[in-house]
């Protein structure tokens, strides 16, 4: 059976291998921005406005994932007789790229497997998400870059050919109708008028207050402290230290923010915050402008207990320590008595049930 002869090859491989070959790109470059915006401490810089940005890069990043999955298999159907080419090993050169084959494929698989569970909040493997995501994602870039470069003339001449016979034709148009259909589906996680269409967006709006919850007060344990009367908020600035109650906070001069919380996983809802901007309680205790500050958790452990703003964040008049969400006090599973919200920011470093904010 010659390849000319089946429906499948290069004519196919090459179109659909070019469209996932620019999906990945977009996801492999905002999945790299959300990596730096959590780990780079601030050296990269992340622009505050506009504030929706991270909702932006981040759904992106989730609409390419899952639409490459629908590629990824057309692809390979495509090139499936290449896969068990006899011999194996033709030589050394063969080898190696038939080995950097193996791997794009299985670290391909792998990301969007691993990705599409942590959007379904489903962690067999919990805690190693992120980092193994993160290190097979370059692994999956090189080997990309390899495959393009050795298949390069092949790609070249297979994109010249203008007529595509019928039955290819109509592969392609499945093919394309497939991935629209699944980036419709989860695009409503982050693009609020496809959320009737969106079958996949499993966080478009339930939880108290009209916003999604991924940890309760309950899962995070934090307890009696939230509730106590015995609360405070301490701020601490160079060489002073202030606390506050919750009415301390309330009786003060109130800011309020339409922002979004924007999860990793893809998900984003925008609310309605109000509350005291974290500028104004660093002028309390005459912090300087221009610095890092460290905002903790009342939560004993867990991954997001505390979160470093960097100074650009810190000093922006819509970073808040919000007290009030959708014109209501702060729900318990919220961040209750009070949780940081600043513009642009991934979910994970919008730190709830707060008790203490120093400046570095
Ligand atoms: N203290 C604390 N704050 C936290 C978290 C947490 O686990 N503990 N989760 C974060 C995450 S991952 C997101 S997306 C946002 C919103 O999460 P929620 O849906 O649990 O409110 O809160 C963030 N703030
Ligand atoms: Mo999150």
């Amino acid at each position: 059976m010659s390849e000319t002869n089946t429906v499948r090859g290069p004519a196919i491989a090459s179109r659909v291998g070019l469209l996932l070959a620019i999906a990945i790109s977009i996801c492999f470059v905002t999945g790299y921005l959300s990596f730096l915006i959590q780990h780079s401490h601030g050296w990269v810089p992340w622009p505050t406005r506009p504030v929706w940005l991270y909702s932006f890069t981040q759904g992106l990043h989730v609409i390419t994932g899952v639409a490459s999955i629908p590629l990824l298999l057309v692809k390979l159907w495509a090139v499936f007789p290449n896969l068990f080419q006899k011999p194996i090993i033709r030589s050394p050169l063969h080898a190696a790229e038939r080995g950097s084959v193996a791997v794009l494929v299985g670290a391909m698989i792998f990301e969007l497997f691993s990705g599409i569970l942590n959007a379904a909040q489903w962690y067999p493997w919990a805690f190693f998400f992120p980092p193994v995501h993160y290190a097979v994602a370059w692994v999956a870039v090189g080997a990309l870059l390899i495959h393009i470069g050795v298949k390069l003339p092949e790609i070249r001449s297979a994109l010249a050919e203008r007529d595509v016979d019928p039955a290819r034709r109509t592969v392609l148009r499945t093919a394309w109708l497939a991935t629209g259909i699944a980036a419709l589906a989860v695009a409503g996680q982050s693009v609020p008028v496809l959320r009737r269409v969106s079958v996949l967006a499993p966080r478009s709006g339930h939880g108290p207050q009209d916003l999604p919850i991924n940890r309760t007060a309950a899962a995070a344990d934090i307890g009696e402290a939230a509730q106590s009367p015995d609360y405070r908020l301490a701020v601490v600035g160079a060489g002073q230290e202030k606390s506050f109650t919750r009415t301390d906070l309330q009786l003060m001069t109130q800011t309020k923010a339409t922002l979004p919380i924007s999860c990793v996983e893809g998900w984003s809802a925008s609310a309605n915050w109000e509350g005291v901007t974290v500028r104004q309680l660093l002028d309390l205790v005459d912090a300087p402008h221009g610095r890092e500050v460290r905002v903790t958790s009342l939560e004993k452990n867990g991954l997001y207990r505390a979160t470093t703003l960097p100074a650009a964040v810190a000093d922006d008049r819509l970073t808040l320590v919000a007290l009030r969400l959708n014109g209501a006090v702060l729900d318990l599973d919220h961040g209750y008595p009070c949780r940081l919200i600043a513009p642009a920011r991934p979910g994970v470093l919008q730190t709830k049930w707060l008790s203490r904010i120093e400046v570095l």
